[in-house]
């Protein structure tokens, strides 16, 4: 309360520009007032038809400043790495579904909705995997999707099955343990697998680098192509959308990608959007305008796809971003440090009510 108190304090005073906080590096152009006085984007979504989702970890849901931007603007939840196989499968002969439990339970108990996410990605395997003779793989790989897949059977409205396989060049798959010793097939066992465990689910095929129209994006439809063609059950591409407000996948790109997916028969979603600004020149209100631009017609690109059902960013607010430890200092969400909405948040607010 004493913090909400001191946070609505600051968004006064900065106004008056005499609030020295950590806050003051995200003033915003436009007067941005506290969140809990804009309008929930997730009613926005809704009336586009779309859902809106933020990946959380289980820590921040006892901070009531991240819940109360968390539960009025969000409907989806993507456990940014609590359901994955490195924390669900730290000892090889216990799963641990404690924290992916409690982001799921808190998601449920607000009425939102769940993205499973990741049940294979090499960036997330238990190191007692990579020991793994080729057999002993294949047997942990199986047990790994369908346990966790069955665990949260009835939960979860999609998954993401396979993360990332293709390589960065688009040259082919990307070569992970998991190509390396059970061959290329395992991008369609995962998706059987997962199907048999929770036959409800949505399944989707989840990458970077292949938003719009690029070598990377160009092997991601073949290779989701021919998982159509081969009866795989695949629903989905998820297009993460990591990007700079320097030098965003152009418009017409992510258009004509998600609309040739879509005329194969699948949904696709934008899966983990953030706009980094720090490469973009001027002033930091200028950058956070750019950005505003960013968010607005990529997420109305979405808007526009009859097939793109959701969009999802990968965070809350900027006191918390993967982005950080990867590219240094930014301001990569729609909340700023204090949870006030940015730019950012308009930009979106506007393309869900196609403005
Ligand atoms: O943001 C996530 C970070 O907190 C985790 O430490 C990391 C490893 O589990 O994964 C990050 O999320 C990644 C996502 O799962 C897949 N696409 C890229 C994301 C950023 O690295």
């Amino acid at each position: 309360m004493v913090r909400a108190r001191l946070s609505l304090f600051c968004a006064v005073v900065l106004l008056a520009a005499s609030c020295d906080h950590k806050s003051a590096a995200v003033t915003s152009p436009t007067p941005s007032p506290p969140s809990t006085d804009v309008d929930p984007l997730k009613d926005a979504a809704a009336m586009s038809g779309r859902l809106v989702g933020a990946a959380v970890q289980s820590a921040f849901l006892g901070d009531p400043r991240y819940t109360h931007v968390f539960d009025r603007h969000f409907n989806y939840v993507t456990a940014e790495y609590e359901m994955k196989w490195a924390t669900t499968g730290r000892s090889p002969d216990v799963e641990d579904f404690g924290a992916g439990d409690a982001i799921a339970g808190y998601a449920e108990s607000r009425g939102m909705r769940i993205k499973g996410h990741a049940l294979i990605w090499h960036g997330s395997v238990p190191s007692w995997v990579n020991a793994l003779s080729a057999s002993e793989l294949r047997s942990a790989f199986e047990n790994h999707i369908r346990s966790t897949a069955a665990h949260y059977r009835g939960r979860v409205l999609a998954w993401d099955v396979v993360n990332e396989a293709v390589a960065d060049d688009g040259s082919g798959l990307r070569d992970t343990v998991f190509r390396q010793k059970l061959g290329d097939q395992y991008i369609a066992n995962a998706f059987r697998l997962a199907r048999e465990a929770d036959p409800q689910a949505l399944l989707f095929y989840n990458d970077y680098g292949g938003e719009g129209l690029t070598a990377k994006s160009d092997r991601i439809y073949d290779l989701v192509r021919d998982l159509v063609a081969q009866g795989v059950p695949i629903d989905g591409v998820g297009l993460q959308m990591h990007v700079s407000a320097a030098n965003p996948p152009p418009d017409a790109g992510i258009a004509a990608n998600m609309r040739r997916l879509a005329d194969l028969g699948l949904r696709v979603n934008i899966s983990e959007m953030d706009v980094r600004v720090r490469d973009v020149p001027g002033t930091l209100q200028a950058r956070l305008d750019v950005q505003r631009s960013v968010y607005r017609s990529i997420v109305a690109v979405c808007v526009a796809e009859p097939r793109c059902d959701a969009v999802t960013f990968w965070g809350v607010s900027d006191a918390h971003s993967w982005i950080y430890t990867q590219y240094g200092p930014d301001n990569p969400l729609l909340f700023d440090e204090q949870y006030l909405a940015k730019p950012a948040f308009y930009g979106v607010m506007d393309a869900f009510r196609r403005r």
